[in-house]
C-alpha cells in the first residue's frame, strides 16, 4: 500500500458512560496513531482519559478478532477459532432447534449499552428475534429503575432534567450521592461545577465517601450510611415543616396529598415524629447537619437538589427518590431556573424530548412479550425500559427455576449483546450455576470477558471507531456522529452486520433493506438536525439553546393548560396508583423503610460492614478493564476506613478477604479517611477472576451482592453486608 499522509477524523464517543464527547483521531496508513479531543468553539465536548486511551483498547493484543467456538467445559475458557460461516450456522441451527422444541419464549435476550447509539447493539438482535417469532426479555434499567419508578409516580414524566449550565443559576446546590468529579454524568458536568465553585455558589455533598466532587467542588460534606437516605430526607421535611419553611402557595397550587405526607413526617400516622435525631440514629448523619441542610435548602432560593441514582440502587431505592422529590416540591424549586425537580438524574438517551431520533429498524411486535399479562408493581409500562417479564436481577433465578419457580418460561437459549452479564449483575456465583444450565449461550464480544468464557459461540464485535453510528449527549444537548475511523480489526463485525448475516442463515428475508449509513439517515430524519451531511462531516451537532433548559417550566408557568401527566394532574406526594398496587412495601407516600442487609439488620453481627461499588474513572462499567494506561492509574482495592482497618490489623497494600454467604474476594486494601466507618467500597467493573478455590482475585463486588430487586424494581447494587479480614500469610 502506498504511504499516505496523516489525516484527522472527527468522531464522537459514548461508551455507556453517558458522555458524548468529541474525538479527533489521527490516522496514518489506516492505523490510529493518536487521539485528541475537541478544540473548537465553546462549549467544547472534551473527552476524558478513557477515550484518549482508546488506542490501547482497539489495538489490544487480547481483542477478539475471529469467531470462537467453545471446546472445553462451559466456563473453562477453552475455545477454537472457527469461520464466520460455521459460527453463524451453529447459532442459527440452535435457535431453530430451541424454538421448534420449546417455543420462542425459551430464547432469552439480554442487551445493555455498550456504546450508546441508535443503530448498533442489542436492538439489532431484538429486531431479528422479533421477526423470528419473538423472545423473552428482561426488564429494568440497571442504573436507575428506582428513579424511574419514583419519578413516574411523582411527576408522571421522565423529563425532569435541566441542562447542566442551569446550575450556574442556583444559589445553593445539593449533590446527593453524586460524584461527577469521578464518573461521567454527561459531558462537561465537572466543568460547570467548577464554575459554580468559582462563582461562590455553596455546594454540599451527601455521600458515604468524601468524593472527588466533595473535594473539588463542595464547601461541605455530609456523610451518610448507604441505603438509609430516605430517613435523612424525611427528617429534612420534618425540619422544614416544623420551622414553617415550606412553600405553602406552591404546595396548594401544584401538588397533591401533601397533608398525608405531613402526617407521616410528623408521626401522626405511626407515633414516630421523623426528627433529625431519629434520622441520625439510622443514617449516622449528624442531626445538626441534617437540620442545617434542610434550613438552607428551604431558604436559599433557587436551590438545586441533584439526586444521584446510586442511593436508588438500594433495597428500597424508590423511597429515597420519592423523598428527594418531595423536598423539591416543598421548597418550590420546580420549573424555575436554578432549581431542580430532584428526579432521577442520569438519563442516557431519554433526557430531553427534543433529543429524540427516529427508531430505525423495526421487527414488529415481540409476540412472546405481547402474549403475557402486564407486569405487576411497575410504573413503567410503555417505552424504552418497558418490555420484559424477567427482572434483570432475576435472570439467573429464572434460568435456574423456570416455570416451576413461577417464571413464564423455561429458558434454554441465552443471547447477550453489549453486556458483561456475569460480571455486572448481582450474585455471580448464582449466575455461574445458571449459565452452566443453559442449552446454548451466544454473545457478541470484543474481549474474552468473564462472561464470554461461558459462551458456546462468541461473535467478535467491532468497536465504535470501526463503524458508523449516532449518539446523543444531554448535559449540553448535542448529537454526535460516531464516524468510522478505521477498518474493522481482524474478522470483527458490527452488531448490525452480524445480524444481517445471521438473518440469512435463519432464513429471514428483508431483515435490513438499508446499508448502515442509510439507516443513520433514516434515524436522523425526524430529529432537529438540520443537515445530515454537515453533521456527518463535522462529527456533532450542538442543539442551539437560547437559555438553559428547565424541566416543567410550562406546568409551573401555566398549570391550567399544562397539568402534570399524573392522575391528579399535580405533583404527587400521595399516589393513588401506588396505593392501588396494594404492596406492603410500596407506600402511597414516600416513607423510610428499614433495608434488609442495612446497618440495623441482625445479620450485621456476622457481616458488620456495608458494601458499595462506586463507578470508576478508569472504566466504563467493566469496559477498558484491560487498558494498561488506565490500569496504571488506579489499582483495584478494597477501600476501607482506618477505624475498621485498625480493628482488623489492616494496612494499605495488605491482602484482605471480603466475604459473606454468597462469595469471597481477596484483593489489596486501601485504608482511607475518605469513606465512613462501617462501609467498604469495591469499585465496580473490575473483572471477576476466580482462583482454583473459586475465590475472586479480581475484585468484582457482584461476588457479594444479592440478586434482589427493590419493590419498585431497583437493581440493588448498593445494599449488601460483608465481613473483612486480613489474609494471614
Ligand atoms: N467514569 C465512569 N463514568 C460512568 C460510569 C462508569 O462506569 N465510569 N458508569 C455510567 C453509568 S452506566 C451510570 S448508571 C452512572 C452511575 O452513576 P452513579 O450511580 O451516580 O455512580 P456511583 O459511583 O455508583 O455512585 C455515585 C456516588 O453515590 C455514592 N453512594 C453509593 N451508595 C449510596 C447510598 O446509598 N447513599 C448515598 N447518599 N450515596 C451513595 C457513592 O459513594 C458515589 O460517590 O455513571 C455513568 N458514568
Ligand atoms: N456491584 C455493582 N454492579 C453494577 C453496578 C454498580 O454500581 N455496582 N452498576 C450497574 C450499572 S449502572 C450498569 S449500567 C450495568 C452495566 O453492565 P454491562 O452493560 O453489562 O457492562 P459493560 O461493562 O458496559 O459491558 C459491556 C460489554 O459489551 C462488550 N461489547 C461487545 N460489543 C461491544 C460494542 O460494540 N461496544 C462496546 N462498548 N462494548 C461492546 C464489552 O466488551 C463489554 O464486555 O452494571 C451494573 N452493575
Ligand atoms: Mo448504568
Amino acid at each position: 500500500m502506498p504511504k499516505t499522509a496523516e489525516k484527522i477524523i472527527t468522531t464522537a464517543c459514548n461508551s455507556h458512560c453517558g458522555g458524548s464527547c468529541v474525538l479527533r483521531a489521527h490516522v496514518k496508513d489506516g492505523v490510529i496513531t493518536h487521539i485528541e479531543t475537541d478544540n473548537s468553539e465553546e462549549p467544547q465536548y472534551r473527552a476524558c482519559l478513557r477515550c484518549r486511551a482508546y488506542r490501547q483498547r482497539i489495538y489490544h493484543p487480547d481483542r477478539l478478532l475471529h469467531p470462537l467456538k467453545r471446546v472445553g467445559e462451559r466456563g473453562e475458557g477453552k475455545f477454537q477459532q472457527v469461520s464466520w460461516d460455521e459460527a453463524l450456522t451453529t447459532v442459527a441451527n440452535e435457535l431453530k432447534r430451541v424454538k421448534e422444541t420449546y417455543g420462542p419464549a425459551a430464547i432469552l435476550l439480554r442487551g445493555s449499552g455498550g456504546d450508546i447509539g441508535w443503530l448498533h447493539g442489542w436492538r439489532c438482535v431484538d429486531v431479528l428475534l422479533s421477526m423470528y417469532g419473538g423472545f423473552s426479555q428482561s426488564w429494568a434499567s440497571s442504573s436507575y429503575e428506582g428513579g424511574n419508578f419514583a419519578t413516574a409516580a411523582t411527576y408522571g414524566s421522565f423529563h425532569t432534567r435541566h441542562t447542566r449550565d442551569d446550575l450556574l443559576n442556583s444559589k445553593f446546590i445539593i449533590m446527593w450521592g453524586w460524584d461527577p468529579g469521578n464518573s461521567i454524568q454527561d459531558t462537561n458536568t465537572s466543568w460547570v461545577l467548577a464554575r459554580c465553585r468559582e462563582a461562590g455558589i455553596p455546594i454540599v455533598c451527601v455521600d458515604p465517601r468524601h468524593t472527588e466532587s466533595a473535594a473539588a467542588f463542595a464547601q461541605e460534606w455530609m456523610p451518610i450510611r448507604p441505603s438509609t437516605d430516605a430517613a435523612a430526607l424525611v427528617a429534612m421535611a420534618y425540619v422544614i415543616i416544623t420551622e414553617n419553611l415550606h412553600n405553602k402557595a406552591f404546595l396548594d397550587k401544584y401538588t397533591f396529598g401533601f397533608d398525608k405526607y405531613q402526617d407521616y413526617v410528623l408521626g401522626k400516622e405511626d407515633g414516630q415524629p421523623k426528627t433529625p435525631a431519629w434520622a441520625e440514629a439510622i443514617t449516622g448523619s449528624p442531626a445538626s447537619a441534617i437540620a442545617n441542610l434542610a434550613r438552607r435548602y428551604a431558604t436559599i432560593k433557587p436551590a438545586a437538589f441533584i439526586a444521584g441514582i446510586a442511593a436508588g440502587r438500594t433495597a428500597f431505592g424508590e423511597q429515597y427518590h420519592r423523598a428527594a422529590m418531595a423536598l423539591a416540591a416543598m421548597t418550590g424549586n420546580i420549573g424555575i431556573h436554578g432549581g431542580d425537580p430532584a428526579g432521577r438524574n442520569w438519563t442516557g438517551l431519554l433526557g430531553f424530548p427534543f433529543m429524540r431520533l427516529g427508531r430505525g429498524m423495526n421487527g414488529g411486535p415481540n409476540q412472546v412479550e405481547q402474549n403475557l399479562p402486564p407486569r405487576p408493581y411497575s410504573m413503567v409500562t410503555k417505552g424504552f425500559h418497558a418490555p420484559g417479564h424477567i427482572h434483570i436481577a432475576k435472570i439467573a433465578d429464572a434460568i435456574l427455576k423456570g416455570k416451576a419457580g413461577g417464571y413464564h418460561s423455561d429458558i434454554k437459549f441465552f443471547y447477550t449483546v453489549n453486556t458483561n452479564y456475569l460480571n455486572q449483575h448481582l450474585n455471580i456465583n448464582k449466575i455461574i450455576q445458571a449459565l452452566k444450565k443453559l442449552d446454548f449461550y451466544v454473545t457478541h464480544e470484543q474481549f474474552m470477558t468473564p462472561t464470554a468464557k461461558f459462551a458456546d459461540i462468541v461473535f467478535p464485535s467491532n468497536t465504535f471507531l470501526e463503524r458508523n453510528e449516532i449518539t446523543t449527549g444531554e448535559g449540553f444537548p448535542n448529537f454526535g456522529y460516531m464516524k468510522k475511523v478505521v477498518e474493522s480489526q481482524g474478522e470483527s463485525k458490527s452488531h448490525l452486520q452480524i445480524c444481517i448475516e445471521l438473518a440469512k442463515k435463519m432464513g429471514i428475508e428483508h431483515y435490513s433493506d438499508l446499508e448502515e449509513e442509510d439507516w443513520l439517515r433514516e434515524i436522523a430524519k425526524p430529529s432537529i438536525i438540520p443537515n445530515f451531511d454537515e453533521f456527518r462531516e463535522k462529527g456533532f451537532y450542538r442543539v442551539p439553546l437560547k437559555e438553559p433548559v428547565v424541566a416543567f417550566q410550562k406546568e409551573i408557568a401555566d398549570p391550567e393548560h399544562n397539568p402534570f401527566p399524573t392522575p391528579s394532574g399535580k405533583i404527587e406526594f400521595y399516589s393513588q396508583r401506588l396505593a392501588d398496587m396494594k404492596h406492603p412495601q410500596i407506600p402511597a407516600i414516600p416513607e423510610y423503610i428499614e433495608p434488609w442487609e442495612g446497618p440495623k439488620d441482625p445479620l450485621t453481627k456476622k457481616y458488620p460492614l456495608q458494601l458499595i461499588g462506586s463507578h470508576s474513572k478508569i472504566r466504563a462499567l467493566s469496559q477498558n478493564h484491560l487498558v494498561p494506561w488506565l490500569r496504571e492509574l488506579v489499582k483495584q482495592s478494597l477501600i476501607i476506613n482506618s477505624v475498621d482497618a485498625k480493628a482488623r490489623g489492616i494496612k494499605t497494600g495488605d491482602l484482605v478477604r471480603i466475604y459473606n454467604d454468597r462469595g469471597e474476594i481477596i484483593i489489596p486494601a486501601q485504608v482511607t479517611e475518605r469513606l465512613i466507618p462501617g462501609v467498604v467500597d469495591i469499585p465496580q467493573g473490575a473483572w471477576y477472576d476466580p482462583d482454583e478455590k473459586g475465590i475472586d482475585r479480581g475484585g468484582c463486588p457482584n461476588v457479594l451482592t444479592l440478586d434482589a430487586m427493590s419493590p419498585g424494581g431497583a437493581n440493588v447494587t448498593n445494599t449488601a453486608l460483608v465481613q473483612v479480614e486480613k489474609v494471614r500469610d
